[in-house]
């Protein structure tokens, strides 16, 4: 393959938007048909998702919340994507994808208690359908392509979504997963979340390809790149994604976005790896304040709203923690006997000597 053909192909993938850094809409052609209400509860979930991740930060400080990887930065990308969902679709999440999951139903207080590493954290009520959020990179992609097969052999109208940052892309389960579901069909949608790092590496070290979206065409199925800071954009892509991927053809959606704080909590320092021009940059992409200007200027939102949806988070948090604060402590024998049906003779062996401490 020639250079000439190989720029070609990468062309096709320019990035898709439809507000501009000003709140202006650049693709009036495009803009989706959502209600006043759907547009002001976009921005009221990215708003208390903004606060959410403040709270989480300075919890965690406090040592009262455990793993946590921030957030800010990518709720256009997380909770634009997940908006286009139907409550029957399943997603299958990161470490990080916690917003999405939330707003598909897992309690607040629950995504806590996942956060701290308490069993109950994963305990997925009836109906939420989401698996647990995965830790190790790249875990769930075929998987999603799994659930995507069953969603289909099971007659349903649903779809199974699963996000993953431009590292997960490096993974040998992404092209697995995502040749997979061309071949069969599978109602599946691949959210690559590209922050521009995995902690540290630029994505530019991680691939040759100048863009993630273009890797769909190996796989035959669709690719699109995003703006992942214009909430609209990324809710119409996936939108389409969806209704695309229910006729059999599965679609890749890599999202421009950036993660404005540390990679997690836990002792990482992006000063080390990323300069303050770059921050500054994208800190004028911010998809809170673009979706913003765009409602502002349609009289759709204003500081009371902001304010009551700043209070509410607050609220809804601190009820959230005093419930994850009132789960029963766990126990070593709630770790082993979750484990297996049956356990296997060493693990019976613990059980008992750690029942016998327990009840003491
Ligand atoms: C299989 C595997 N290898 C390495 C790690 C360690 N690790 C945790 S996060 C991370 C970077 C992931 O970056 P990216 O996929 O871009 O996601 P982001 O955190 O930026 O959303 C790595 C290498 C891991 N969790 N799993």
């Amino acid at each position: 393959m020639s250079t000439k053909t190989l720029n070609q192909v990468e062309e096709q993938f320019e990035m898709f938007q439809i507000l501009n850094e000003e709140g202006e809409v650049v693709n009036e052609g495009a803009l989706p048909d959502l209600t006043d209400e759907q547009l002001q509860e976009l921005m009221r979930r990215m708003v208390y998702t903004r606060i959410w991740d403040q709270r989480a930060i300075s919890l965690n400080r406090q040592g009262r919340l455990g793993f946590y990887a921030p957030v800010a930065g990518q709720e256009a990308s997380m909770l634009g994507s997940q908006f286009a969902l139907d409550k029957e679709d399943w997603i299958l999440p990161g470490y990080r994808d916690i917003p999405q999951i939330v707003f598909h139903g897992l309690p607040l207080y629950q995504a806590f208690l996942y956060s701290r590493g308490h069993f109950q954290g994963g305990q997925i009520p009836e109906g939420v359908n989401v698996l647990m959020p995965q830790i190790i990179i790249g875990a769930q992609i075929v998987q999603t392509t799994g659930v995507a097969l069953g969603l289909k052999k099971k007659g349903k109208s649903n779809v199974a979504i699963t996000y993953t940052g431009d590292g997960g892309a490096s993974q040998g389960d992404f092209y697995e997963g995502m040749n997979f579901a061309g071949a069969y069909k599978a109602p599946a949608i691949f959210v690559v979340q590209n922050n521009r790092f995995a902690i540290s590496v630029p994505v530019e070290k991680q691939s040759a390809a100048k863009t993630i979206a273009q890797k769909a065409v190996a796989a035959g199925i669709e690719g699109v790149q995003v703006d992942g800071m214009d909430v609209l954009a990324v809710y119409a892509v996936t939108k389409q994604a969806r209704e695309r991927a229910l006729e059999g053809v599965p679609t890749l959606i890599e999202t421009m976005c950036y993660r404005y704080g540390p990679h997690t909590m836990a002792g990482d320092d992006p000063t080390r790896y990323r300069t303050s021009d770059l921050d500054n940059e994208w800190e004028k992409k911010d998809p809170l304040v673009r979706f913003r200007k765009f409602l502002e200027k349609k009289k759709l939102w204003n500081e009371e709203l902001e304010n009551e949806t700043v209070d509410k988070a607050k609220e809804d948090i601190k009820d959230a923690i005093k419930k994850a604060d009132a789960a029963p402590k766990q126990k070593v024998t709630d770790l082993i006997g979750f484990m297996f049906e049956e356990l296997p003779h060493n693990l019976r062996e613990q059980m008992e000597e750690y029942t016998a401490k327990e009840s003491k």
